[in-house]
């Protein structure tokens, strides 16, 4: 098992209720340890477990709530 933390950059956070959903959703995803979106810097920090999820995998659940998630 290995824990990855990285940062991505997300398109389409206006305000902090676009926050607090984003971290609530993610946080409650299987394999996501800890999730912290930052609005003023547009970013989203994620630990997460690799044999469980991946960063497609995320960025699939962010679409689904609406944003975009650039995983590169
Ligand atoms: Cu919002």
């Amino acid at each position: 098992m290995a824990i990855i933390k990285e940062s991505y950059p997300v398109i389409g956070m206006e305000c902090a209720s676009c926050v607090k959903k984003i971290e609530t959703i993610l946080l409650k995803t299987e394999g996501i340890i800890n999730a912290n979106a930052n609005l003023a810097s547009e970013k989203i920090t994620v630990e997460y477990d690799e044999s469980l999820i991946n960063k497609k995998m995320i960025a699939e659940a962010i679409k689904k709530m609406g944003y975009e998630l650039i995983v590169g």
